[in-house]
């Protein structure tokens, strides 16, 4: 079953939108299997983003992450993936549609407020980043009759 990393940053969890952000991704169908609140270290979040550490805005995102608590999880669904980039928006806010995480709630691309892996193999790279096995629930909803023909 296909899996997808997210993480609710830092401004997401200071503005209180912890339990709205869950909520759409309940509300659309997908499966949470991972949950955790944590403070970042600086050595998980630029392994995190390694593929930006040239880019001159590394040092800020880096200290923004680290900068308060974050809710990492990881959701579980066919095409969840694509499916929670879309929820998300576009990377700066002031682009992404209205309808969006980041659309909705957003005004800067430095607070952007949601991080979600971007292909299939990104996700399994960042799960194995940021949770253990054990961390990891399989659990099947009882609603998933009604949620999948
Ligand atoms: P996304 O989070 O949409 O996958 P990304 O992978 O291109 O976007 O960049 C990772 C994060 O880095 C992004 O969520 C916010 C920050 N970022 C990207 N481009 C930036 C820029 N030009 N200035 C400041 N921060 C930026
Ligand atoms: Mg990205």
């Amino acid at each position: 079953m296909e899996r997808t990393f997210m993480a609710i940053k830092p401004d997401g969890v200071q503005r209180g939108l912890v339990g709205e952000i869950l909520r759409r991704f309940e509300a659309k169908g997908f499966t949470l299997v991972g949950l955790k609140l944590m403070h970042v270290s600086k050595e998980l979040a630029e392994k995190h983003y390694d593929v930006h550490r040239e880019r001159p805005f590394f040092p800020g995102l880096v200290e923004f992450i680290t900068s308060g608590p974050l809710v990492a999880m990881v959701w579980e669904g066919d095409g969840v993936v694509a499916s929670a980039r879309k929820m998300i928006g576009a990377t700066n806010p002031l682009s992404a549609e209205p309808g969006t995480i980041r659309g909705d709630f957003g005004i800067s691309i430095g607070r952007n407020l949601i991080h979600g892996s971007d292909a299939i193999e990104t996700a399994q790279r960042e799960i194995a980043l940021w949770f253990s096995s054990e961390e990891l629930v399989s659990w099947q909803p009882a609603a998933v009759a009604w949620l999948v023909e």
